[in-house]
């Protein structure tokens, strides 16, 4: 593709085509088959040729309403301009010379606009890696070895990665987990706050309590060397805890020399209306781990924190070859350039106003929608069998398979599978968001009207 072909031009709009998959899709799935390792699983098999903004053309020639930012990554908009034109300004320069080895300054400066946007005023540096998984087994080598200690603590429902030591953070089995053990030790769960799932009023302190509780006589409060949590948990059902769970845990931590690490790989770059989801209830934790949003689309990750307990680490103990590539670093910068410039945080908090407002309209027409929540452009509903709180992952599957096939790609999630998530891109305009939430909104209507 030249420049020109680069998809700028791409409008707005949802235009089918073809069936969902098309032919051309379809065609491309059977050739998979033969190539790809059926342990990779994908969602809606249809074959992307080009993106734009909240909109995916595939290779039949169909236009989607992208709902899910593959997964909460591309913040900004697919190919987004000045983010294409970093790239293939920096590609055309240099693609790598390992900052290990010869540094190079976008790197640097990726690092001081983390050091800047995250919570917190204090001294703080970065240190950068491909993938979240990578940012968040980073983030527990600095905790133990700025501590001294091993125990980490995790949660319920919580999702981390799938590499060793964070499928061991991970919670749910299947997939993640299932066969692949021996997991990492010194990994402890207790539960998380989960206003719908736990006793009716619980308060966040109170869930905090419970959790604190189980740490201080299972594990020992001085052999924590760090609490791990979502602050809005992703994978495990877009869980919000109740006001003043992350505060009381974060207050434990520095009474007990524990580090707080927040996982914002998921709820970063501004998707829940704010730089990061801690920022809501004023918490500042000691590290932060991102990915995702960070680089419009290109493969990064980070851990940030107090610079003290960064720099803990002795030099040369943290790195790797890819990791802070500088095609992905001049991608972050253009990123971030962009979230703030178009102040992406409260696009979000509009977007969210938007997608609440329709899910509240939706959960009051079907007792099936047994909980909505979310903060900003990371909203969810739980399906439910009515009148009770058993997850229903039947339903949950079929209005996400009739959202596919009308053009719209919206996601599930959640431990028990029934969980249906929002994630637009954060430019997404007011009118295809809204065609997007009727295409839902039809879809829920017409699966669970038809129980
Ligand atoms: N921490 C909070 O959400 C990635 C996983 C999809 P990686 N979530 C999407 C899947 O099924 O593999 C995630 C996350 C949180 C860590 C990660 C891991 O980030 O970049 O996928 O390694």
């Amino acid at each position: 593709m030249t420049r020109t072909d680069v998809p700028s031009f791409i409008a707005q709009e949802r235009r089918l085509v073809t069936e969902i998959p098309g032919p051309r899709s379809r065609a491309l799935e059977a050739r998979r088959g033969a190539a790809v390792a059926d342990g990779v699983s994908t969602s809606l098999p249809v074959y992307i040729a080009a993106g734009s903004g909240a909109v995916l053309v595939d290779v039949d020639g169909n236009a989607l309403i992208d709902l899910g930012s593959g997964i909460a990554v591309t913040g900004v908009g697919h190919a987004e301009e000045s983010v294409v034109d970093a790239v293939q300004e920096q590609v055309a320069r240099f693609s790598h010379t390992c900052f290990m080895v010869t540094p190079y300054e976008s790197y640097v400066a990726v690092c001081e606009e983390l050091n800047t946007v995250t919570p917190g005023d204090g001294a703080k540096v970065s240190a950068l890696f491909n993938s979240g998984a990578e940012a968040v087994e980073n983030a527990v080598k600095i905790a133990r070895h700025a501590t001294g200690r091993q125990a980490v603590v995790v949660f319920d429902h919580a999702y981390h990665g799938r590499t060793n030591l964070t499928m061991a953070l991970t919670a749910k089995s299947m997939p993640y987990k299932d066969g692949f053990g021996p997991f990492a030790p010194e990994v402890y769960r207790v539960p998380v706050s989960y206003p719908f799932r736990d006793p009716e009023a619980m308060s966040g302190p109170e869930a905090a309590e419970r959790a604190l509780r189980l740490i201080e006589t299972q594990v020992g409060a001085d052999n924590v060397a760090c609490v791990l949590i979502e602050p809005i948990q992703g994978e495990g059902g877009f869980v919000v805890p109740a006001p003043g769970f992350l505060a009381a845990l974060a207050s434990w931590c520095t009474a007990h020399g524990a580090l707080f690490v927040a996982d914002e790989i998921q709820t970063g770059f501004c998707r829940t209306g704010d730089w990061f989801a801690c920022q809501h209830e004023g918490v500042v934790p000691d590290l932060v781990t991102t990915a995702k949003g960070i680089a419009g689309g290109m493969p990064l990750a980070a851990v940030t924190g107090r610079a003290e307990i960064m720099n803990a680490v002795h030099v040369g103990g943290l790195g790797g070859t890819y990791g802070g590539n500088p095609v992905a670093c001049s991608a972050a910068l253009a990123a971030i350039a962009l979230m703030r410039h178009r102040d992406l945080a409260g696009a979000a908090r509009r977007i969210g106003d938007v997608v609440l407002e329709r899910l509240r309209s939706l959960q009051g027409a079907h007792d099936a929608i047994g909980d909505i929540r979310g903060r900003g452009a990371m909203c969810a509903f739980e399906l439910v069998q009515p009148g009770t709180k058993k997850a229903d992952p039947e339903a949950t599957g079929a209005i996400v398979r009739a959202c596919h096939a009308a053009g719209v790609v919206v996601l599930s999630c959640g431990t028990f599978g029934n969980v249906i998530r929002l994630l637009p891109p954060l430019v997404i305009g007011e009118e295809l968001l809204r065609e997007g939430l009727d295409v839902l909104s039809e879809a829920t209507t017409s699966i669970l009207g038809a129980r």
